[in-house]
């Protein structure tokens, strides 16, 4: 699969199975903590600045975002560990993540995005498990590289990648470093179904 990325639409917002869209395109699903950068990065994969809403209130999105990028669909999951949301909110989001991540015939991968700054938090390092238990293709990406010196990159990647289990790429939505990285992984991903 080749993508061009002038061809992309928000489709719409799902909180449970009877919502999800209609379609035969593959999916890939972003996975991260709240506020990590999600919807900044499917803005830069893109070159828009609003496609996808990047949230001032972290831990507000507690809906199953889609948007279709030319023949294949991006869905944005609600970010998982914000300290912030209501216990009730928290028990929402369980079962919507493991709904979508075990259900959908369509998902062919999972991007983890993982701010560069840190160590994985408890919360990404369950997420990343259970992604390789289950056998799902994905890679990291290690998001907010402006943020830290470039001498820092590799070393911080690797340890993230050694943590998780799950090989990556480093990232930045503010200046675009590692946008073409990303590019093949998305297309890599969505293509695993052709063969
Ligand atoms: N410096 C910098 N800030 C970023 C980057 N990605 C996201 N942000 C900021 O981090 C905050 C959360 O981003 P958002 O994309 O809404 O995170 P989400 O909750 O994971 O979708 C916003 O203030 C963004 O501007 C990045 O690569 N570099
Ligand atoms: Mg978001």
């Amino acid at each position: 699969m080749k993508l061009n990325l002038h061809d992309a639409e928000f489709l719409l917002s799902a909180v449970n199975e009877s919502h999800y869209p209609k379609h035969s395109y593959p999916e890939i699903a972003l996975v991260g903590r709240s506020n990590v950068g999600k919807s900044s990065l499917l803005n830069a994969l893109v070159n828009r600045k609003k496609f996808a809403r990047v949230s001032g209130q972290p831990g507000r999105t507690q809906t199953l975002n889609f948007y279709r990028i030319d023949q294949l669909v991006i869905v944005d999951l609600p970010g998982y560990g914000y300290a912030r949301v209501s216990e009730a909110i928290r028990r929402q989001w369980r079962p919507m993540i493991e709904n979508y991540l075990t259900k959908r015939p369509n998902l062919k991968g999972i991007i983890q995005v993982i701010d560069i700054r840190h160590q994985p938090t408890a919360d990404d390092r369950m997420m990343a498990e259970w992604i390789n238990a289950m056998g799902i293709p994905a890679f990291v990406v290690a998001t907010k590289a402006d943020k830290i010196s470039r001498g820092r990159h590799k070393p911080s990647l690797e340890k993230i990648t050694d943590i998780l289990q799950i090989p990556g790429i480093v990232f930045s939505s503010e200046t675009r470093l590692g946008r073409d990285a990303l590019i093949s992984i998305v297309q890599q991903l969505a293509s695993q179904s052709e063969g």
